[in-house]
This record gives structure tokens, C-alpha cells and sequence, in this order.
């Protein structure tokens, strides 16, 4: 994907000097019958890249819609949906509410789309902020059908996960289902795999007309957005993890962040939570002394509804998008940005790329140009890598603050630096 965007990158500026704003030839060294530019830029580039993008929103509401379903399904039988899961749930709602509020306040703050004004190919208009009783009314499909096909993603949210509970409850009906939806997950997780092979290709065409036709304020704009990104992922996991740590725990975060620093970089290494998963159900018992019972509830269920570095992701996008495209989000749209981003990201499953596909989601959601996914997807691999990282780091942080309010802590262990290195 990195050589796809340099390739692009280069292609594009290449273009950019060779021909001007109208497509015609900066140099008249030969008479040029069909513009070049106009083939390859408006037709081809431009063409390979919708595809790309359509092919991401295609597989927006079949993957929520079935993974949330395995999801809930599998977590709703009612002796683990008790005190544990009550917490770990709200736990990391909580987290990720906080992530996606740091974001978009750092998105206001530094404003990295502010003056861009790139045209969409379609003019949007911010609909007018439903009050927040309405937006938990909307949230509850008439047609769930008809939800899907509009793409009306909190409401498919809730009918998965109303529709899981009952199959949890419905006993064998419901366990074959369960099986089912598996099966279907399972395929659906090919087909992103599939695209996302896809997606070098589909970087190089994306950041061939986008640099063949954005002007130098736009790449600055670019960079204040994959940095503004970093800086929120950094806080998030210096900061928030490690107050949120010592305030409901009274466990020294330093220490939990150095014993991380393996599973981090196997994150960062791989851009997959679920990759990850082993590595952090290891960490968490050999090095930070979590018992049994909570990790291997909490850190499976952490890896799949847990994603707060992708809902930084979401939320600083989210703002730069808006902002280039000079859409003016009101206050109740952010609030459906947070509701949105934490919601997408419990039906995310931890493999590379799906964050972005979130993004259209969320985008679609507060009624902004799916299109400028094509703007940051370049840069997007990095910062997979990072917040990745991030996502497992709230995972073992919350899966210590229930241990210890649970007594299923080893303090000795935790507290030992060189836990875990034994068994090595
Ligand atoms: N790579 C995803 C994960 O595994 C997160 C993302 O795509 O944003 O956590």
C-alpha cells in the first residue's frame, strides 16, 4: 500500500508539471489530438478510484450488520452477560467515548482541512441537528430492510444486536443461526480481505488524481491531518489510559505501558487486533497477572467492539472532511459523529484497513462526502499501524480495572518487572 501511494504521489505531481489547470499541455512539444490528461486523469484514475471507494461502502453493512450479530449472539448467554460484561461494555463505551471527544476537539482546534474547500462532485448540505430524543427514536428501525438499503447504519446496529440477543435466548433455533452467521462472517471477512489486497492499487489511482489536481494547500492540509492523528493517539494512550488506570484501580500505569510494549508493536506490526489477540491474552496473564475469567472475556470482547485509536481515526476524519469540503457540522452532528464512530467501532472486527471502511459509515452517517475518504486513505496504512497499537493498549488497560475490582488481580505479578520474561 506505501509503494502504491509514493507511486501515486509521484505519478500525480508528475502530471500536475506536465499539464495545466485545463488539462492542456505546459509545453507544446507535440500536438497532442485526445488530451492525455484528460484519459488518464478523468477517465481511468478517476474511474479505478470510485470503484475502489463504492467497493469499500459495499461491504460496510454486511460486515457491522453479521459481525455485530456474532458478536452479540455469542456474548448474550446470560452467565456472562452479568456484572462482567456490564462492566467491560461500559467500560469501553466509555473510552471510546472519550477517544472520539479528544478527536474532534483536536479536529476544532487545529482545523487541518480550514480554507481547503475542495468541491464535491455533489453539493451537501448539513441537515438541520435532530434533537437527541429524536436521534434515539431514529435509532430504532421501522424497516430494518429498508434500513439496509439506506445504508441507516444506527439502525442496523440496533436490529443486530437485538437480533443476537434473541438468537442467544432462542436456544437450538438460535445456536444454528449463531452457526450461520459464522459461516456468513467468516466469508464477508474474506471479501476484506480480498479488497484490501486490492488496495495498493486502488491507493496508487486514488493519490494519481488527487495529486494530478490538488493544489500544495491541500498536501499541507494532508500532513496537519495524519499528524493531528497522531498526536490524539498518543495522548489518548499516555494520558487517558494511564489517569483512567490509577483513578479506578490505583495500579501504576507506567508499569503497564512497559509490560505492553511487545503486543504494541506486534499491533503496530501487523494493524490487526485480532492478530494481536494471543499475544495480548499473553501479556495480560504473564505479565500483568489478570486472572483467567476476566482476560479471556474481556480481551476477545475488547478486540472486537474495543477500537479507540480507529474512533480517533473516525473523529479527527471526520472533521477534516467536513472542513475541506467546507460543510458546516452543528453541534448535534458531532454528537452523532461520537454516537456513531463508538458504535462503528463495536461492530469493527480487528483486521487491517476496516477502520477506513468505518469511516464511510460514519461519513454517510452525518450526511458528508463519502469521496473524501480518497484524501486520507493514502496515509491511512501508518496510522492503521498506530492505532492498532492504541486499540489492544485500552483493551489490557480495562481488562486491569476489572480484574482488580473483581479480585482476579495478581498484584505481585503486575507489579514485577520481569513477570513473563520466565516463560520466554
Ligand atoms: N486495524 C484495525 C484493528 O485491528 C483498526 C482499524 O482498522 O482502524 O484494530
Amino acid at each position: 500500500i506505501f509503494i502504491g501511494m509514493v507511486a501515486g504521489i509521484i505519478i500525480g505531481a508528475l502530471l500536475q508539471f506536465i499539464f495545466d489547470d485545463s488539462g492542456d499541455l505546459r509545453f507544446s512539444i507535440f500536438s497532442v489530438e485526445v488530451s492525455t490528461y484528460g484519459i488518464l486523469v478523468e477517465g481511468i484514475f478517476s474511474t479505478l478510484g470510485q470503484i475502489f471507494i463504492s467497493s469499500l461502502k459495499m461491504l460496510v453493512v454486511p460486515l457491522v450488520f453479521v459481525s455485530l450479530i456474532c458478536g452479540t449472539s455469542s456474548l448474550s448467554e446470560p452467565s456472562k452477560l452479568g456484572r462482567l460484561g456490564a462492566k467491560s461494555i461500559g467500560l469501553y463505551i466509555l473510552t471510546t467515548a472519550i477517544a472520539v471527544t479528544l478527536a474532534i476537539m483536536g479536529g476544532l482546534l487545529v482545523s487541518p482541512g480550514e480554507g481547503l474547500n475542495l468541491q464535491s462532485e455533489t453539493t451537501y448540505v448539513a441537515k438541520e441537528a435532530p434533537s437527541l430524543s429524536q436521534v434515539i427514536v431514529d435509532m430504532f428501525p421501522s424497516n430494518p430492510i429498508n434500513s439496509m438499503a439506506e445504508g441507516n447504519m444506527l439502525q442496523i446496529i440496533v436490529f443486530a444486536v437485538l437480533l443476537g440477543v434473541a438468537m442467544a435466548m432462542t436456544g437450538d433455533a438460535g445456536k444454528r443461526l449463531a452457526a450461520f452467521f459464522e459461516d456468513v462472517n467468516t466469508v464477508i471477512m474474506r471479501l476484506v480481505t480480498i479488497i484490501m489486497n486490492l488496495a495498493p492499487y486502488g491507493v496508487f489511482v486514488l493519490m494519481a488524481k488527487l495529486f494530478a489536481t490538488i493544489g500544495l494547500e491541500t498536501i499541507g492540509g494532508l500532513l496537519w491531518y495524519f499528524f493531528l492523528v497522531l498526536a490524539v493517539l498518543v495522548i489518548h494512550a499516555l494520558v487517558t489510559y494511564p489517569v483512567l488506570l490509577k483513578v479506578f484501580s490505583g495500579m501504576n500505569p507506567l508499569i503497564l505501558l512497559q509490560k505492553m510494549r511487545d503486543a504494541a508493536l506486534f499491533a503496530f506490526s501487523t494493524s490487526s487486533s485480532s492478530a494481536t489477540l494471543p499475544v495480548t491474552m499473553e501479556t495480560a496473564r504473564n505479565k500483568l497477572g489478570i486472572g483467567k475469567s476476566v482476560s479471556s472475556f474481556t480481551l476477545p470482547l475488547g478486540a472486537t467492539i474495543n477500537m479507540d485509536g480507529t474512533a480517533i481515526m473516525q473523529g479527527v476524519a471526520t472533521v477534516f472532511i467536513a472542513q475541506v469540503y467546507g460543510v458546516d457540522l452543528s453541534l448535534g452532528d458531532y454528537v452523532m459523529v461520537v454516537l456513531t464512530a463508538t458504535l462503528a467501532s463495536v461492530g469493527t472486527a480487528g483486521v487491517p484497513g476496516v477502520g477506513l471502511i468505518m469511516l464511510a459509515m460514519v461519513l454517510q452517517q452525518v450526511n458528508l462526502p463519502v469521496e473524501g475518504i480518497a484524501l486520507i486513505i493514502g496515509v491511512d496504512r501508518l496510522l492503521d499501524m498506530t492505532r492498532t497499537a492504541v486499540n489492544i493498549t485500552g483493551d489490557c488497560t480495562v481488562a486491569t480495572i476489572i480484574a482488580k475490582s473483581e479480585g482476579d488481580l495478581d498484584e505481585a505479578v503486575f507489579n514485577d518487572p520481569d513477570a513473563g520474561h520466565q516463560q520466554e
